[in-house]
């Protein structure tokens, strides 16, 4: 299903933590290079996905100076230097930069040093949540954002809802291309295959070792994912169905999760598993999945839960009903209704059938996001802007 026949150069830019972009960009690279394509990750540490290297794959990092004059480092300068000398020394054929921030940005100044210097490189800007709901929109940075995301030479979003928002507060007037955030299902099965379901069991015991079911919770601990909300639910659920919950992950509002685990009084059925890094691990013996965020504009974890046959129990905010369907791999509620979370949490667990159906369901919906859907979408708009771009090189 591949839509480019010549091979590519390209350039990924992305953040190398734990956040979704850098998760989507880092596999979408790997997936690129296994069919051939020369793919340079350009960040400013190792992507924490970018575990194996392939004769594909190359990194190259942005060191980012630490001159005691600036109080904050000018990191979006050093990076369009960085795609300058990369672009021309590995001869790219395109950059694609995941969240915008300060990524289109640089990326546009890269390409205007470029220009200077004879070198025409097209550039993707990949928007992926917060760079436009929460961050971008914000008046200290809309202005730049907007600019730099109208001079890409494609825009994509990971949701429709995500490209909505991004017509309704910014003035972008070019065609937003929605390709759907995406996981590899081969690797989830084969990872249930190598563990294997008596193993799979025995990991379950030590988390839950009176068979309670497991509930689990995955982000960056941001209070857009209301933490609180998942103790909530879990407070209110444990009253009807024996149960653990787990909470992978660290950030902000770690200290105020634990000491709301202390005033509920219910230390001892959470478990904080911190930074995991491979989480999928966690996923293969947990019965559901929470994520009852304000805004979301994918929801990728949920979608990870999903492929490991985790139903999951979310808010309706943004692009998550895109992704989980309501009575179907899961249910949604209004956000902040922990009451309603609640209530359908306990209808899943509470009944073995249900719950298996669930399962069933829920990967079945994950199957419609399969990297082997996915990827040709990239290739085919890879292969448009890299067209287009020449056309305009010979025309000129
Ligand atoms: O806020 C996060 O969860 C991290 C952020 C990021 O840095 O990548 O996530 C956003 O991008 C993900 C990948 O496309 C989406 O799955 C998340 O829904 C989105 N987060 C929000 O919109 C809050």
């Amino acid at each position: 299903m591949c839509f480019i026949n010549i091979t590519m150069n390209i350039g990924i830019v992305c953040y190398p933590t734990f956040g979704g972009s850098g998760v989507v960009a880092t596999e979408l690279g790997k997936a690129l290079a296994q069919k051939g394509h020369k793919v340079h990750f350009i960040s400013y540490s190792q992507p924490v996905r970018l575990d194996s290297f392939s004769e594909n794959i190359f990194y190259h990092e942005v060191s980012v100076s630490n001159y005691p004059l600036f109080d904050y480092q000018p990191y979006e300068l050093v990076l369009a230097s960085k795609l300058v000398d990369v672009s021309i020394f590995e001869n790219l054929d395109l950059l694609h930069v995941h969240y915008a921030i300060p990524h289109a940005s640089a990326a546009y100044m890269a390409q205007q040093i470029l220009a200077s210097k004879g070198w025409r490189v097209p550039f993707i800007t990949t928007l992926h949540g917060t760079d436009i709901t929460l961050v971008g929109k914000d008046a200290s940075f809309e202005p730049v954002i907007t600019f730099a995301i109208s001079q890409s030479n494609a825009i994509t979003s990971v949701s429709e809802s995500l490209k909505r928002d991004t017509y309704k507060h910014f003035g972008v007037r070019k065609p937003i291309h929605v390709i759907p955030n995406f996981i590899c299902i081969e690797d989830y099965t084969k990872l249930r295959a190598k563990i294997g379901e008596q193993e799979i069991e025995k990991h379950k015991k030590y988390y839950a070792p009176n068979k309670e079911k497991i509930m689990i919770h995955i982000s960056n601990f941001r209070r857009v994912k209301r933490l609180e909300d998942v103790l909530k639910v879990f407070e209110k659920v444990r009253k009807e169905v024996p149960v653990k919950l787990l909470l992978l992950g660290d950030g902000p509002e770690r200290p105020n999760i634990e000491r709301m685990c202390r005033e509920l009084d219910v230390c001892n059925d959470v478990r904080l598993l911190g930074k995991v890094v491979n989480p999928d691990d966690y996923l293969l013996f947990s019965d559901l999945f929470l994520l009852p965020s304000e805004t979301e504009s994918f929801g990728l974890a949920a979608l990870e839960a999903m492929a490991s046959r985790v139903p999951v129990i979310s808010s309706n905010t943004g692009g998550i009903p895109e992704v989980n369907l309501h009575g179907f791999s899961g249910f949604l509620s209004q956000v902040g209704d922990v009451e309603d979370m609640a209530k359908n949490a306990v209808f899943i667990l509470n009944n073995p059938e249900i719950l298996q159906k669930f399962r069933k369901q829920a990967f079945e919906q994950a199957l419609t996001f399969d990297i082997h859907k996915i990827l040709p979408m990239y290739e085919k708009l890879y292969d448009e802007v890299v067209k287009e771009n020449a056309t305009i090189e010979t025309n000129k």
